[in-house]
C-alpha cells in the first residue's frame, strides 16, 4: 500500500465520520455483498450445444473478434475480469452453457460439474437462467405460450430442469442460486386475443412450478421470473410482462427479476424495488445499461446505476435482492466490457454504502426538508475516490492506467491467439 494512499484513506475516513459514517463498517459490507456477472457476454450468448441454422432471440450487435470459444476460455476471461475487481463474485449462467451435449430439457446437476468445479475454486456462487430463446423448439417467438402443445410441454420440462440443476448447483456451492427465467414470447404487431396467450403462459408456469421444492431444496434455489415490456420482433405484444409476473410472483410465492433495460425510458426503476419487494418473495436485479430500447450497453456508472443501489442501500435491501449484471456488446473487447462494468458497479455499491443516508433519513423525519437537499448536494462532494484507491490497492488490484495495459496484454497475449 503506498503511503500517500493510507494518508488519504485515514483524511477520507475523518470527513466520513463527520456525516456519520462509519467507512470500515462500509467495507466490511462492500466485501460481503455478491455481484452476479452473466456468463454469457463473453461468447454472444451462443452458449456450448453447437446448434446451426438458429435465431437467437437475443439481439447482439457488433463484430469485435476473440469472443470465447469454449467453456474453458469463457472460464479463463471471467478470471481475468474478476482479477480486476474489487467486489465479492458469483456467475449467472444459462442451460445453453451447460457442457456435455445433454438436451436442454433433460439437463442435471451432473451437466454442471466443470461449472461447479470452478465455481468452488474460485469461493463464489453460481445462479442460472432458464434457455427459452436459440432453440430449434423455438415457434417462430414463441415457447411457453406457443398454440402448439408439443412445443408447450417442451418447454415445461425446460423449465423443470432448469429448476432441478439450481438446487443441485445450489447444494453443491453451499451458495443459493437464482433460478431467473425470460420468456421473449410475443408478437410483432397488433394481437387481438393477449388473454389466450397470457392463459398459456400462466398454465406453462403452473406446470413448471407445480411441484414446490422441499423444505430443504428451497434452501438452494430461488425462483425470479423477468418481464420486458417489448423485444425485437415482439414490438406489438410481450405475453410476460412486467405486470404479468408480479402478478404471477405474488400470487405464487415466487420472486421477480428486474432487468433495468425492460422499462419505457422516463420509467424510475428504483423506485419499483419498495413497490413490489413487499408482495414477492425474492427480487433479482440485471444491471444493464439502454440507450433508446433494451440496447444491452455495457453498465458505466449513470443516474440509474446508482439509483438502484442507493435505494436497496436506503430501503435495507441490499443483502435481500440479488444483484446480476446483463449486458452484452459485441463490438468491444469483451474482458474489458465485463471489466468496467464489474468496477462501476463496485463504485456505485461502496458510494451507496458511504452514502450519509441517516443524516438525510434524519433530516426527512423532521420534514427539514431544506437539510436533505443540501445533503444530497453535499454527498457528491465526499471523497469516495479515497476510499475505491484504498480497497483497490488492499486488494492488490490495478487502477486507471495499470488496469488498462493489464486488460490490453491479456488481448495480445491470451484473446488475440483465438482464431
Ligand atoms: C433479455 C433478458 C434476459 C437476457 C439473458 C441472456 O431481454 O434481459 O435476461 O438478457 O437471459
Ligand atoms: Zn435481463
Amino acid at each position: 500500500m503506498r503511503k500517500e494512499t493510507l494518508e488519504r484513506f485515514e483524511q477520507a475516513k475523518k470527513v466520513f465520520s463527520k456525516f456519520g459514517v462509519d467507512v470500515d463498517a462500509a467495507i466490511k459490507e462492500f466485501n460481503e455483498i455478491p455481484i452476479s456477472l452473466q456468463c454469457w457476454a463473453g461468447d454472444d450468448i451462443k452458449g456450448f450445444e453447437g446448434i446451426e441454422g438458429i435465431v437467437n432471440e437475443n439481439t447482439v450487435v457488433g463484430n469485435y473478434p476473440y469472443a470465447a470459444r469454449t467453456p474453458d476460455e469463457l472460464r479463463k476471461d471471467m478470471e481475468k475480469a474478476f482479477s480486476l475487481s474489487p467486489l465479492k463474485h458469483k456467475v449467472q449462467l444459462h442451460s445453453i452453457y451447460a457442457e456435455f451435449q445433454t438436451e436442454r430439457s433433460k439437463l442435471t446437476g451432473k451437466d454442471w460439474i466443470n461449472w461447479i468445479n470452478w465455481a468452488k475454486k474460485l469461493g463464489i456462487g453460481l445462479d442460472l437462467n432458464g434457455s427459452f430463446f436459440s432453440s430449434k423448439m423455438m415457434d417462430d417467438s414463441l415457447s411457453l405460450t406457443s398454440p402448439n402443445k408439443e412445443i408447450r410441454d417442451y418447454w415445461i420440462e425446460v423449465g423443470k430442469s432448469t429448476r432441478r440443476c439450481c438446487v443441485e448447483i445450489g447444494k453443491a456451492l453451499g451458495i443459493p442460486c437464482y433460478n431467473n427465467f425470460w420468456i421473449p414470447d410475443g408478437l410483432k404487431d397488433i394481437t387481438i386475443d393477449r388473454k389466450v396467450f397470457r392463459q398459456r403462459l400462466i398454465e406453462g408456469l403452473d406446470a413448471i412450478y407445480g411441484e414446490p421444492y422441499s423444505e430443504e431444496d428451497s434452501k438452494w434455489a430461488i425462483d425470479v421470473l423477468e418481464g420486458k415490456y417489448f423485444g425485437i420482433g415482439t414490438e406489438h405484444f410481450v405475453v410476460g410482462s412486467h405486470e404479468f409476473y408480479v402478478g404471477y410472483a405474488a400470487k405464487h410465492g415466487l420472486g421477480v427479476t428486474i432487468d433495468t433495460g425492460h422499462f419505457r425510458e422516463a420509467e424510475d426503476v428504483a423506485d419499483k424495488i419498495t413497490a413490489i419487494e413487499p408482495f414477492v418473495s425474492n427480487i433479482m436485479l440485471h444491471v444493464s445499461r439502454p440507450i433508446h430500447w433494451d440496447s444491452d450497453h455495457t453498465v458505466i456508472e449513470n443516474d440509474c446505476l446508482h439509483g438502484v443501489l442507493r435505494e436497496l442501500k436506503r430501503a435495507g435491501l441490499l443483502k435481500k435482492v440479488g444483484i446480476g449484471l446483463d449486458f452484452f456488446d459485441a463490438s468491444v473487447n469483451r474482458v474489458f466490457e465485463w471489466t468496467i462494468g464489474l468496477r462501476a458497479t463496485a463504485k456505485a455499491l461502496l458510494m451507496a454504502l458511504l452514502e450519509p443516508t441517516e443524516l438525510m433519513r434524519k433530516a426527512e423525519l423532521d420534514r427539514d426538508y431544506s437539510t436533505r437537499l443540501f445533503y444530497i448536494e453535499e454527498n457528491n462532494n465526499l471523497p469516495y475516490n479515497d476510499v475505491w484507491e484504498y480497497i483497490l490497492e488492499s486488494k492488490g488490484i490495478p487502477g486507471g492506467q495499470e488496469a488498462l495495459e493489464s486488460l490490453k496484454q491479456y488481448e495480445r497475449e491470451v484473446q488475440s491467439l483465438r482464431k
